[in-house]
């Protein structure tokens, strides 16, 4: 189906945004400058230039980190609250921005305009929880076993935090990020993935304004931009004793690597393998609505899409029938053309993996229900929109067990009682997200028991993917086990400091040691 290259004027978005036909893609917060090679950003959606950013050298890269360990020497001293209020301006500038920001995030990553603005919506939110978090950064007392003594933990700030990022989240990740490590006193280094660097220079110009505006330390909130080799950079720095990762489980294996080498932390969040569970008291069209959703929402490019769906034997055939025919509705096309559900996939490396990945599902002997292919013909000039696919495999195959960042859904069957679901669900290297769709009250809580599922994130009634910024976000195995965003995901941007005074006049010893002089 054909609809205009873009709905909406471009040019007006990128002027609104700061962003030029060539941008500095290395920022201290406020001077932008680079002195590496030029890269381009062209668009899934109709296969266009946006723009061009340079890249940050081994130098710039050193005038960052100067910047950066600088501002943070007067910014752990600002008090927490005040701290949050930086965020609170910054979230006030988003809302502003929402609209123009959604576009971007749209045109240059291609996932539908809806959620580009859902995207920065987030951000939004990240924000406000950050601030009301910034006055309630609370440690522990606890009883000491000693008279007289008074004993408690409390969290300073930690240094310069690094985040890189991916191209599927390319703005809302950074926030969740930042917008934490900012009001726990930590300035931040970011690198956007280089597929969506336009993403990472408007967010800069956005907080840039703030920096400006409130006389904060240039300094706070840095842009590098680049390849893995400027990831490199951050795994291989000491003065970063906290690198945040979002990504696929290669480079997370090989950041966590690099900065366990150094002892510095990690917080990870790779790949994901999420699968609903079917069972036989499930609701069908709540199960039709989260399947479909989960699998070719962000056309598959969610670390949480659902991949797997795995159905009970008795609800088989009827799932089965409803999912083609929800495919069938699906309209693929422009992703700001709202009337569209399904917009590109990033570029065509990602296209051909699929087709890759297709192929090997039939070599393993699954049978495609849907069969996919790409999509050419007017409005599919960019070669990156493809057909969501829909394929009945076992939970074993080798292909099955990898997560191929497309819309693909697996169809799986399960026999029996729940647990042989359970079992399947768990049975992958990932450990991101999973759902049970269900009206039985003993299924639930099976399944969120300790038998239950072994993720980080385990819903009832809900697809896998589309979680509130008040949950702690991450994984369990291969998704790297780190956790960001709500609860008390914040205690990573700390360090945790534990305080004993005494103020008897005598110096007793823990454990009742006796040490007495004379
Ligand atoms: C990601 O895909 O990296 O839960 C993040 C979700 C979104 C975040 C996904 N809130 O699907």
């Amino acid at each position: 189906m054909a609809t205009a290259p873009t709905s909406f004027d471009i040019q007006q978005v990128l002027f609104q945004l700061g962003i030029k036909p060539v941008n500095l893609g290395t920022s201290t917060g406020i001077e932008r400058f680079s002195t590496g090679e030029l890269f381009d950003s062209y668009s899934p959606v109709n296969g266009q230039l946006i723009a061009k950013v340079y890249a940050t050298t081994a130098a710039d890269y050193e005038q960052v980190m100067e910047a950066a360990t600088e501002a943070f020497t007067f910014f752990r001293t600002v008090p927490a609250p005040k701290r949050g209020e930086m965020v609170r301006l910054f979230g006030d500038k988003l809302r502003k921005n929402k609209e123009a920001l959604g576009k971007l995030v749209s045109y240059e990553m291609g996932k539908s305009l809806q959620e580009g603005y859902g995207e920065v919506q987030e951000m939004i939110d990240i924000c406000d929880f950050a601030v009301g978090l910034s006055r309630q950064l609370h440690g522990l007392t606890m009883h000491s076993e000693r008279p007289s003594h008074r004993m408690y933990e409390q969290y300073h700030p930690l240094g310069v935090v690094g985040i890189i990022s991916a191209f599927n989240f390319p703005v809302a990740v950074w926030a969740w990020n930042t917008a934490l490590a900012w009001i726990c006193g930590d300035v931040c280094v970011w690198k956007p993935s280089e597929k969506t660097p336009l993403c990472g220079v408007a967010c800069q110009n956005i907080i840039r304004e703030v920096i400006q505006e409130n006389d904060l330390p240039e300094g706070i909130s840095c842009l590098i931009n680049g390849d893995y080799k400027v990831g490199e950079m951050m795994s291989q720095d000491s003065r970063i004793p906290l690198l945040s990762a979002t990504g696929s489980t290669r480079m997370g294996k090989s950041v966590a690597q690099t900065v366990a080498a150094r002892l510095g932390k990690t917080l990870l969040e790779l790949g994901g393998n999420n699968a609903i569970i079917v069972t036989p008291e499930a609701d069908l069209k709540m199960t039709i609505i989260g399947a479909v959703f989960g699998a070719v929402g962000t056309a598959g490019q969610r670390c949480t899409s659902t991949r797997r769906l795995i159905v009970h034997e008795s609800m088989y055939d009827k799932v089965k029938h409803a999912l083609i025919d929800a495919y069938k509705q699906l309209r693929i096309g422009n992703p700001l053309d709202e009337n569209n559900h399904v917009g590109p996939i990033i570029d065509k490396d990602s296209v051909a993996q699929y087709l890759q990945t297709l192929d090997a599902v039939v070599a393993e002997g699954g049978k495609l229900l849907i069969p996919g292919g790409v999509l050419s013909g007017e409005g599919y000039e960019s070669g990156c929109y493809v057909q969501p696919a829909i394929a009945e495999v076992e939970n074993a195959y080798a292909i099955v067990q990898k997560e191929t960042f497309a819309p693909i859904l697996y169809l799986i069957k399960y026999n029996g009682d729940l647990p042989n679901a359970i079992a399947l669900q768990n049975g992958v290297v990932q450990g991101l997200s999973s759902a049970i769709m269900t009206n039985n009250l003993r299924e639930a809580e099976l399944f969120l028991s300790t038998l239950g599922s072994d993720c980080g994130i385990a819903n009832v009634n809900i697809g896998t993917s589309g979680a509130e910024i008040g949950g702690a976000f991450g994984g369990e195995k291969e998704t790297g086990g780190g956790r960001e965003s709500g609860s008390d995901a914040w205690k990573v941007y700390m360090r945790r400091q534990t305080n004993t005074i005494n103020y008897s006049s005598s110096l007793p010893l823990a454990q009742g040691i006796k040490f007495d002089l004379n």
